[in-house]
Parts: structure tokens; sequence; C-alpha cells
């Protein structure tokens, strides 16, 4: 394994220096902070709801979310507008057959207008 450069370090920090003091960069975008289950969570069959809570308000009627078994099948689609308040949104969720499940969403910030989407993905055990 070789060491980089001193140099290429410097300059690796000085950009990364500055793309966080790029405010659009650092402050812009809401994310997925947390979500229950988190990702990768093994869950038993009683599961009620999925929450995920979000780094800024999003628009809720602006942002929607589908749960897919293990065979990319929507178990669940769901708009944001009853189940989203300001950062957080609640998914009430069918009985659920064990197996690997993957919430997909995609929301938009409130604060920047810009749309962000991702998944993640959890078991249920029989
Ligand atoms: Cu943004």
């Amino acid at each position: 394994m070789t060491t980089p450069s001193k140099a290429l370090l410097l300059t690796a920090a000085a950009l990364t220096a500055g793309l966080l003091a790029m405010p659009e960069f650092a402050l812009a975008h809401a994310v997925l902070k947390s979500s229950s289950p988190a990702a990768n969570a093994k869950v038993p069959a009683s599961l009620k709801a999925i929450r995920l809570e979000f780094s800024e308000a999003i628009a809720p009627d602006q942002s929607k979310f589908e749960l897919d078994d293990s065979s990319g099948m929507a178990v669940l689609t769901a708009a944001g507008k009853d189940m989203c308040a300001k950062t957080t949104c609640k998914l009430a969720v069918p009985a659920l057959k064990a197996g690997k499940y993957t919430l997909k969403y995609q929301v938009l910030s409130a604060d920047d207008g810009h749309v962000i989407d991702g998944e993640f993905s959890f078991t249920v055990t029989g």
C-alpha cells in the first residue's frame, strides 16, 4: 500500500474545506437523518409503521413513498400529504410477510426546493 504524498493530502483537505464552505453544499438539501426501522434492520412482523426523519422540513404534497417487497412489487405507495409534518413522515404499513423490503422515497425540501430521493432496506422476520 502506498502512502499518499503530504501535498496531495493537503490539496484534498483544501478542496473539502472549500466545498464545505459553500452554503449550498453544507446547508441545502433535505437528507434522511434516520429511520425506523433503520437501514438493514431486522424487525418483527408486528411492524405497524415506518418513520422517517429528514434534516429539513419537507413539502408533504410533493413527497412520495413506495415500499417494495423482495420481488420489487409495491406493497405500499403513499403520498406525503397525510403522513408528513415538518421533518417527520410516518407511514402506516399493511401486515407484512417475512422477507426483505425496500422503502423508496422522493421528497421535496420545503427550504430549498430541491428534490432528493433514496431508499433503504429492512427485513421482516417471520
Ligand atoms: Cu438542496
